[in-house]
């Protein structure tokens, strides 16, 4: 059998959604790189697999995937063997998927608002009502880690990697986290997760391109 191909980018959160996944299920997969600094995604090879021009995409012996959630799901179902990390039980799968979607359209959006304008120098500061509205899907995020030791529960499943995949990015901006004992918390222990060591750097690269651009 061919070896799963996962096509990345370090700097992309979504890239580092599928990756994490893929290390948290213990799914071996080759890394192929797609710069989009230098325009990759758009070679006419990228373009035949992923028509959407965005990293990531899965290629598992010719089955072609993409959206990371929905590798994530995918990498998890397939070669899952720990039924903990996406269950089949109903209703603990649906709070997974809840956070998931949670991520997508709240967390994710609010984040983007705020550094996709500083990030192409559209803006050098980041506006109060921004800063609050990221603070306010933060603290929904505080919220279920009250609740849990992990986002979606007592153990630790594909909405874990992919919430901090997602926004690591702007964590690394030395985002400030003092009333969010419990997301600091989850940090530390995301931090022990297999994949970890290999994210970082992406995240900390996008972290260190928001800051550059904002007002000294
Ligand atoms: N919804 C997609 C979004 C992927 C995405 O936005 N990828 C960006 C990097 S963060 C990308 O590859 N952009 C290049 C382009 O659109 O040309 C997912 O979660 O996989």
């Amino acid at each position: 059998m061919a070896p799963i191909k996962l096509y990345y980018y370090p700097v992309s959160g979504p890239a580092r959604i599928a990756l994490m996944a893929a290390r948290l299920i213990g799914v071996p997969i080759q890394l192929e790189i797609v710069d989009l600094m230098k325009k990759e995604q758009y070679s006419e090879v990228y373009l035949k697999i992923n028509p959407q021009h965005c990293v990531p995409t899965l290629d598992d012996d010719g089955f072609i995937l993409s959206e990371s959630r929905a590798i994530a799901c995918y990498l998890a179902d397939k070669y899952g063997t720990d039924d903990t990390i996406y269950p089949k039980d109903l209703k603990k799968r649906a709070i997974v998927n809840q956070r998931l979607y949670f991520e997508c359209s709240t967390l994710l959006v609010k984040m983007r608002a705020i550094c996709h304008p500083i990030l192409f120098n559209i803006e050098t500061e980041i506006k109060k009502n921004l800063r609050d509205d990221f603070n306010a899907s933060l603290s929904i995020l505080e919220k279920y880690l009250t609740d849990s030791e992990w986002v979606a529960g007592e153990h630790v499943t594909i909405a874990d990697t992919t919430i901090f995949a997602s926004i690591s990015g702007i964590f690394a901006t030395g985002w400030d986290l003092s009333s969010f004992p419990n997301i600091q918390r989850w940090l530390n222990s995301c931090s022990n997760l297999p994949g970890y060591e290999e994210i970082k750097e992406g995240a900390k690269i996008y972290g260190d391109l928001v800051k550059k651009n904002l007002k000294q």
